[in-house]
């Protein structure tokens, strides 16, 4: 028996003493030490009682721990469950209670707060702070430094990550095994990292693209990575000369052009720009190989599915598309109300089946039946066409979605909040062009008949239920909202009517 995941990303660098982590200190994690650091944490958590397809929920800081703890949830064959350092209390109780996690690990700050829920759910909780210390990583001290590591097949769960849906109720995304090294195998390949890579992570490695792209990608390599606790500008541009490839979301790109110090000269040895997450403007590319002389790899992917498409890392690397479905993956274009696939350059909604193709989503058959065919095709909820050369393109979403600064924002979640204020008769939340963010959050509000509701109490009650991100950038009361014949709200029309609201 074996470990699929554990053996092929991690097992392979037992006794490494080269670099995996560069810190921001100029110190570093050699891959031995790393797996030692995992193995004690796997020798911890299996101590507290956990046993393989348990859930371990973990809101902590980016550290090299953080990461360590990834390693031994797979080395443990345990669920690795991460959770955006931004959540509020009121959203990580949903998380934790919806996938029956049986142990928290969070930073110290927030143990007050999340003790009742472990001990609601019979869940053990500990912490590990941003600096690497807390009650995880004291335990592990005293623990041997190997772990047995518990056999697992490749259909096993590795993780899962929650997705917010279009009725404002998360989803648990589960990935397996096989979900997550299908995808870095076929990555390291088409994006040709070798051992010799160093890579520029400044993302947070809590969703798909820093965890299972850039951290994944690095193990599978055997390469290393310059782990910045989150993109600071200077830091960038400082650590760019040490690195020979970067992954990054728009927003780092446009940031990153904003400077003057950003040059070609400094760029001049790099050998990869990739970006994700959200749409790439075909003028930030343009604009990017002005200024340096590369091109930006863009690539699409999703929590469901990791990676689909690539643009060429030889070939055309085309901007505004997001180039070829990857090895392996099969990508369509179908008609979103009969399911049938359209004839090549029409626009359809975008369907992928491929081993990198998550398993369901948690305890919710429905939604999984609704989203995730029976022939294996997963319905992604973008509208794109594929043109005359085969280039993706994505040209919208059949889904009510915001992504800001590439972190995926559901309107409902915010409507239902609003809707609830006291003078509120309705809202409708939408995405608007915001010149860092891509896209941010705009509210647009209907008063209750004779009332005047306080925008001041409302951003109050925003704050204290939903992360930062999510929250409303302004909001506006307008007389009525918009609608079609059938009564419903058409965003198009308020996307229209504000899309200069926040224009750079
Ligand atoms: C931070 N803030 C944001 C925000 N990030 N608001 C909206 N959208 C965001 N993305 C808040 C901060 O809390 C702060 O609040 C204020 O906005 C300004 O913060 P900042 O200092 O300018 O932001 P910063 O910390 O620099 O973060 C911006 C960022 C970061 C773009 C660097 O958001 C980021 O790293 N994004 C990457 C997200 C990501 O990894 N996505 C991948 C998902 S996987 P205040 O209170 O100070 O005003 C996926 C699949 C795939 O989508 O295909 O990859
Ligand atoms: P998430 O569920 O957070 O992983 O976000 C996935 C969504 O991000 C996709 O369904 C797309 O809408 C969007 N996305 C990811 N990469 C790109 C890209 N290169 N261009 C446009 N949209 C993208």
């Amino acid at each position: 028996m074996a470990n699929p995941l554990y053996d092929t990303l991690f097992g392979g660098h037992q006794g490494k003493t080269a670099p995996f982590l560069h810190l921001p200190d100029g110190g570093t994690v050699s891959y031995a030490d790393f797996l030692a650091m995992g193995a004690r944490i796997a020798n911890v958590m299996t101590g507290l009682g956990l046993a393989a397809g348990d859930r371990v929920a973990v809101q902590v800081e980016k550290s090299p721990q953080a990461l360590a703890l990834y390693a031994a949830c797979a080395q443990a064959g345990l669920v690795f469950l991460p959770l955006n350092t931004a959540y509020t209390v009121e959203e990580l109780r949903y998380f934790i209670e919806n996938s029956g996690a049986s142990l928290i690990v969070c930073d110290a700050r927030s143990k007050d707060a999340l003790s009742p829920i472990a001990t609601d759910l019979g869940a053990r909780i500990e912490t590990l702070n941003a600096d690497g210390g807390g009650s995880l990583t004291d335990q592990a001290q005293t623990q041997p430094a190997t772990f047995d590591t518990v056999d697992r097949t490749g259909d096993d769960l590795a993780a899962f990550l929650y997705t917010s849906g279009t009725t404002g109720r998360s989803k648990g995304a589960m990935l397996t095994q096989d979900n997550l090294l299908s995808n870095a195998q076929t990555l390291v390949k088409e994006w040709r990292f070798t051992s010799q890579d160093v890579l520029l992570h400044a993302l947070p490695i809590f969703h798909t693209h820093g965890l299972f792209v850039a951290t994944n990608i690095t193990l599978a390599a055997g390469s290393s990575m310059i782990f910045l606790p989150k993109f600071d500008l200077d830091v960038m541009i400082d650590r760019m000369r040490d690195a020979t490839a970067m992954m990054g979301v728009p927003t780092f790109y446009t940031r990153l052009l904003g400077d003057d110090r950003f040059t070609r000269d400094l760029t001049g040895h790099m050998r990869l720009f990739v970006s994700g997450s959200a749409p790439l403007l075909a003028e930030t590319h343009v604009q990017f190989e002005d200024r340096t002389g590369h091109r930006i790899l863009e690539r699409y992917g999703m929590t469901e599915t990791n990676m689909n498409t690539s643009n060429p890392y030889d070939g055309e690397r085309r901007a505004g598309t997001v180039g070829f479905p990857l090895p392996g993956v099969e990508l369509k274009i179908t008609d979103p109300d009969t399911g049938a696939a359209l004839p090549q350059g029409e626009i359809g909604q975008i369907e992928v089946r491929g081993p990198n193709v998550f398993k369901g989503y948690w305890q919710m058959p429905e939604k999984t039946a609704a989203e995730l065919r029976a022939d294996g095709f997963f319905i992604t909820g973008d509208l794109g066409r594929i043109d005359a050369d085969g280039y993706v393109h994505i040209v919208g979403r059949n889904k009510d979605l915001i992504i800001s600064g590439g972190y995926n924002i559901y309107p409902k979640e915010i409507e239902l909040v609003l809707d609830d204020q006291p003078g509120v008769l309705e809202s409708a939340v939408i995405g608007v062009p915001h010149p860092d963010f891509g896209e941010t959050v705009l509210g647009v509000l209907v008063a209750a008949p004779g009332e005047t509701p306080d925008t001041d109490t409302m951003m109050q009650a925003v704050r204290t239920t939903l992360a930062r991100f999510k929250h409303p950038r302004d909001l506006v009361i307008v007389d009525e909202l918009p609608r079609n014949t059938m009564g419903k709200v058409q965003k198009n029309i308020l996307r229209d009517a504000y899309k200069d609201r926040f224009a750079g």
